[in-house]
């Protein structure tokens, strides 16, 4: 059986892997909560990171990226919901459009999100000049978002793709732990669209008791 690596308590990367595996039936995917620190994941992933995955033949698949497409791609009998999501197979420059979001906002972004909040939080060992980096990075990308929400519903076209649905997990991890009442409140397109998109079928069960932080941790 084919084991999908996750740990939905702590890793915002892998929200979207464990939903799609229930969503579209993956039964042939064996979901496993892992602990970064379990001596066989250390063993199959030396580099530690989720989601991960290892095929019943023993092949391995990581990033999360990849993942989701692989796992959309296993869907049965969703063509349509799956074809929204990826985009057109003869709509190149949607489908790449949708890649350059995803990539935007779970890379670029979501790493400055964290270099923000892991060390201000406690998830990571203190360290100032860190924190002070990311936030300041995070600060040149939001503009980015935040213009682009101001004059379009979603990230590409009329539709939540994959990139919606990977961005607005990555910014909630941001909404737990920086992100707070008073960043939200001088993006109200980010908001207005973040709202929309974890509201969605897909995203709606798994977010429905999500905490908003209120005011973000002060700098030591
Ligand atoms: N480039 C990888 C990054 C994976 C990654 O950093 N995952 C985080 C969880 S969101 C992780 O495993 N962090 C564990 C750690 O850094 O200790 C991807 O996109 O999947």
């Amino acid at each position: 059986m084919t084991t999908l690596y996750v740990n939905t308590t702590k890793y915002c990367r892998t929200f979207l892997p464990a939903i799609f595996v229930k969503r579209y039936g993956l039964d042939d995917i064996n979901l496993v909560t892992v602990d970064l620190e379990d001596p066989e994941f250390k063993r199959l992933f030396p580099y530690q990171k989720v989601p991960a995955l290892v095929s019943e033949d023993g092949r391995q698949l990581a990033e999360a990226m990849a993942l989701n497409y692989f796992l959309l791609r296993s869907a049965k009998g969703h063509d349509a919901e799956v074809a929204t999501l990826l985009g057109d197979n003869k709509d190149t420059w949607t489908q790449a459009e949708i890649i350059r979001w995803e990539s935007f906002s779970n890379s670029d972004y979501l790493n400055e999100l964290n270099n923000w909040a892991k060390p201000l939080v406690g998830l990571q060992k203190y360290d100032a000049k860190t924190i002070r980096e990311g936030k300041s990075r995070v600060d040149i990308m939001t503009p980015i978002f935040e213009d682009h929400f101001a004059t379009h519903r979603f990230l590409v076209g009329d539709d939540i793709t994959l990139a919606d649905l990977m961005a607005a997990t990555s910014f909630s991890f941001g909404f737990t732990f920086v992100l707070d009442a008073q960043w939200r409140a001088e993006h109200p397109a980010i908001m207005r669209w973040f709202k929309e998109v974890v509201a969605c079928d897909i995203l709606r069960d798994f977010y429905k008791d999500f905490k908003f932080v209120e005011v973000r941790k002060a700098m030591q």
